[in-house]
């Protein structure tokens, strides 16, 4: 079963997402240009990301499947049965029915901002599971979410695989971690749990290969935010003019993605002129990788205490379950 899910992403009177543009607008007059990784995800952003998963350079997800496949017994004792799961960042909800199969949960509740692609893998997983209530919610889950009053009632486990976690800043991160609290009701009633994925610190090649894969899927993926910037905000941005690059930064232990000018280049973007010299990038993602102490000392900053961990059989990638 599935319901009407709540729109809460703010649009102006020409349907551009205002936090979109002034994410842009500040982001392109910084010095370093960067823009909020969130951003990278429209439906055809969602889409390359689901090719990216399927790429032999990109082990996170075949990693992070792995564990959630061997583990669902150790999920099943810790977690129990008949909690409201509730996806961070749903996207294509494709993680989720190894844990729903696992856990037995009464209701599942993805949360995403790119409205479409998570109607449709709701009403899929809906299908999939007909005795679990889907209620999908277009939100921006940085912020605290009200959820659907149908599962207030509910014990509540807080799912966010993908090491998305990894793609913030650690004050962001820590933001985050908070927010999700407030969202499942960790000040009132039960404790709620939270079971995160987060990647791991390896070798630099491993890392630099993942994020620049040899048919070029994850540059397109970058590149599509120069062009999702045309689309939405009347962008003049020469695509062609950028290109990919994902260096590891061992100081921050974090991938990072840029877009950089190959020539001197000027654009506009909603009625704004920006310029960018050759060699200049916009800073577009950092994925922070973790080890087994940094993690455990994120959730705690965030308000979470890790309870149990796994790790795939290489040691690629861990899932941590931790309680509010
Ligand atoms: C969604 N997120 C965890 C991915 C990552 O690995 O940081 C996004 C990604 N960027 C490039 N490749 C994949």
């Amino acid at each position: 079963k599935t319901e009407q899910g709540i729109a809460l992403v703010d649009r102006d009177e020409d349907g551009v997402d205002r936090a979109f543009r002034e994410d842009v607008l500040t982001g392109l007059k910084q010095k370093q240009k960067a823009i909020p990784a969130r951003w990278l995800y429209d439906d055809s952003g969602s889409q390359l990301f689901e090719d990216i998963t399927d790429l032999p350079e990109y082990y996170p997800t075949r990693a992070e499947t792995e564990i959630l496949n061997a583990r669902g017994e150790e999920f099943s004792r810790l977690i129990g049965e008949g909690r409201a799961v509730v996806e961070f960042g749903s996207g294509s909800s494709v993680k989720t029915p190894q844990l729903l199969r696992a856990i037995h949960p009464t209701a599942y509740v993805p949360l995403d901002i790119s409205g479409d692609f998570l109607r449709q893998s709701a009403a899929a997983l809906a299908e999939k599971f007909p005795a679990i209530d889907v209620y999908p919610v277009e939100a921006d889950f940085m912020r605290e979410v009200d959820l659907p009053e149908k599962v207030h009632s509910l014990k509540k486990l807080g799912f966010f695989p993908g090491s998305t976690i990894g793609n913030m800043v650690p004050r962001t991160a820590v933001d985050l971690l908070r927010s999700m609290r407030a969202t499942l009701g960790a000040e009132h009633g039960e404790k709620p749990l939270l079971l995160i994925g987060m990647d791991l610190v390896k070798d630099r090649e491993v890392l630099e290969a993942a994020y620049d894969d040899s048919k070029g899927v994850t540059g397109e993926f970058n590149l599509n935010l120069a062009r999702r910037i045309n689309r939405e905000l009347s962008g003049t941005i020469p695509v062609d003019a950028l290109r990919h690059k994902a260096p590891w930064n061992d100081d921050f232990a974090r991938i990072e993605m840029h877009l950089e000018a190959i020539r001197d280049i000027d654009f506009e973007v909603a009625g704004r002129r920006f310029s960018m010299r050759k060699g200049e990038t916009i800073h577009t993602e950092n994925s922070h990788k973790f080890t087994r102490r940094s993690a455990n000392t994120l959730l705690l900053a965030g308000g979470w205490t890790p309870q149990a961990r796994w790790t795939d059989e290489k040691g690629l990638f861990s899932l941590i379950l931790a309680e509010a």
